[in-house]
């Protein structure tokens, strides 16, 4: 069992995480509508600052706090109680967090940041919203910086060992997440908050985009990283067998690690600042991540299947049926997995320098990341939900909450499916992204988009809408495993955090020698953004003043 005080520091995390959800789906819906032309904001409210707390609030906070309650909750859990120092700087990074969280919303609700997730120069926004975002992150490491001096504490202890597998898919993460955020660090301290605040005029526009993506691609990994713990790790406990290959999942981890920093420019690639050589090299080096995305597919696959055949499964697809479908625990994560086989197909697409042509700022990239980090990431994130909070509320996961959360899930994914299948078709056909609804003029081949059967005005909207009652279901599931079910302590056993036994004896040390990787890493990254960036700095142009368009 958790410590108490890790517990809290976990809960917390999850409070926060999931305000953020309520916030963050609202717009959505809104989104939907007014997309739609079924709804006119009021004058004081405008698409864009919606559109901006959507992106922001789940794609950035709703997912760092709850990958933060999670990691906590399992180093405290699998490497024991924290001690003052680590509970320390857990508290610090929260609060931190949570303080520029605060500023960050406070900017977007009163209109004065409407910049979108990605804050693009020359858009401006206050000063106080990259203060805020710059504390985000400041936070982030405070937390990373406990969990790793945990892990260290550890290593310490139990000399020349490996570290449970939980624990190290964690530090890889976390290595991952600080290097990345080094990207973001320096141009929102160097460029954005100087321009943002009038000490200087211009800003050097390609660079701080370069910056920004050398961060935004890791970011997705920093997202899906902490998801996969739960695919290596949790899933084999809830289906009853061990871990696949403890190698093969610490090596997949490392060569996340290695390919998904220095690729940044693969979202970049309609860029004229860029040359097409280094646009070139990233999208190789892009490329490359399909190899531990495969392996990690097939160690799933083998586990399901071996732990079908256990339980008497036979012929080829015996297996399939003797998963445990009636545990939702599973039954969450397994549909994650599935919306992840055209998630990574269409990522395939997207980064191809040809074909982000046809998709680059459409609403196919919509399409896209609902079907990545929209489920497969948030869908996981919600099945470890339903036991986590009971794991660390000590309240029980009751069968009426568990019939609830198989209604949630499974109108999450239609919903998502109607929603994201409209996306991707209306983005082919041509229709833009982060727009309003615009009449196009009345153009004909405009208004065409809309006549398909699943790309009309309609599908999106009741897609949202589904989505967002879903949404609204689980927050009631987390309202009542936070505060209302029944305590579960009959014989002092509170929910288990499943974590599956993972045969070290085979796996090779160096494995765990984080300086190799790092210096592998960082090789990498040099190789892909020395020479560009330094260009970008010579050559620079005369710099960009600023926009307010809202
Ligand atoms: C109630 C559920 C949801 C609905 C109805 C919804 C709807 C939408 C719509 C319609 C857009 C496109 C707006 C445009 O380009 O004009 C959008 C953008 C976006 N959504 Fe969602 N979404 C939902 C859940 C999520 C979740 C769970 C995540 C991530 C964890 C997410 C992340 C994003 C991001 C990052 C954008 C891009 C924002 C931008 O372009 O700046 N959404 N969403
Ligand atoms: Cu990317």
């Amino acid at each position: 069992m958790v410590g108490i005080q890790d517990r809290k520091l976990a809960l917390w995390n999850v409070g926060v995480a999931y305000i953020a959800f309520i916030i963050g789906t609202f717009c959505g819906l809104l989104q939907v509508f007014v997309r739609n032309d079924a709804l006119n904001l009021p004058t004081w409210l405008n698409y864009y600052q919606i559109l901006t707390a959507h992106g922001v609030l789940l794609a950035l906070i709703y997912t760092t706090f709850f990958i933060f309650a999670f990691l906590i909750a399992g180093m405290s859990k699998t490497l024991g109680g924290f001690g003052p120092k680590v509970n320390l700087f857990g508290w610090l990074g929260f609060i931190v967090t949570t303080i520029g969280t605060a500023l960050a919303t406070v900017m977007i609700i009163s209109g004065k940041a409407s910049v979108m997730y990605t804050f693009y120069a020359p858009l401006k926004a206050s000063g106080w919203f990259y203060v805020g975002l710059a504390l985000v992150i400041v936070g982030t490491w405070l937390s990373s910086f406990a969990l790793i001096g945990h892990y260290i504490v550890w290593k310490k202890r139990n000399k020349g060992q490996l570290s449970p597998l939980f624990a190290y898919m964690t530090i890889s993460t976390l290595i991952l997440w600080i290097i990345a955020c080094l990207g973001v660090v320096a141009t929102v301290v160097f460029q954005y908050i100087p321009w943002a605040f009038g000490w200087v005029d211009t800003i050097n526009v390609e660079l701080s985009r370069s910056l920004f993506w050398y961060f935004g691609h890791p970011l997705v990994y920093f997202w899906l990283l902490p998801a996969y713990i739960a695919w290596y790790v949790v899933v084999p406990k809830i289906l009853g067998t061990k871990v696949f290959s403890d190698s093969l999942a610490r090596l997949s981890f490392v060569l996340f690690i290695l390919f998904s920093i220095p690729v940044g420019f693969h979202h970049q690639l309609t860029e004229p600042g860029i040359s097409s050589f280094w646009k070139f090299l990233q999208v190789v080096l892009t490329f490359m991540v399909i190899i531990p995305s495969l392996m990690t597919a097939f160690s799933m696959f083998a586990t399901f299947e071996i732990s079908g055949r256990k339980k008497g499964g036979t012929g080829l697809f015996g297996w399939f049926k003797k998963l445990p479908w009636k545990d939702v625990r599973f039954t969450s994560i397994f549909i994650a997995m599935a919306f992840f086989i055209p998630g990574g197909a269409g990522g395939i697409i997207n980064a191809s320098f040809q074909l982000n042509e046809l998709v680059h700022n459409t609403l196919w990239i919509v399409g896209h990341f609902h079907i990545t980090v929209g489920t497969p990431v948030a869908m996981t994130f919600m099945g470890i939900t339903f036991w986590l909070i009971p794991y660390l509320t000590g309240r029980k996961f009751t069968k009426r909450l568990q019939r609830l959360a198989f209604i949630q899930v499974i109108s999450w994914s239609v919903g998502m499916l109607l929603m994201s299948t409209a996306q991707h078709i209306l983005g082919l056909l041509g229709a833009p992204r982060r727009t309003a609804y615009s009449g196009y003029n009345g153009n004909v081949n405009a208004l065409e988009w809309f006549d398909g059967i699943l790309s009309n005005h309609v599908t999106m909207a009741v897609g949202g809408t589904i989505l967002f009652l879903s949404a609204m279901l689980l927050l009631y599931i987390v309202a009542n495993l936070l505060f209302v079910a029944p305590k579960a302590q009959l014989n002092g056993e509170f929910e288990e955090f499943p974590i599956a036994e993972s045969d070290k004896s085979h796996t090779p040390k160096f494995l765990e020698n984080w300086w190799i990787w790092i210096g592998v890493a960082v090789a990498l990254i040099i190789m892909a953004y020395a020479l560009p960036l330094s260009h970008m700095i010579q050559h620079s142009p005369p710099g960009s003043g600023h926009h307010i368009t809202w």
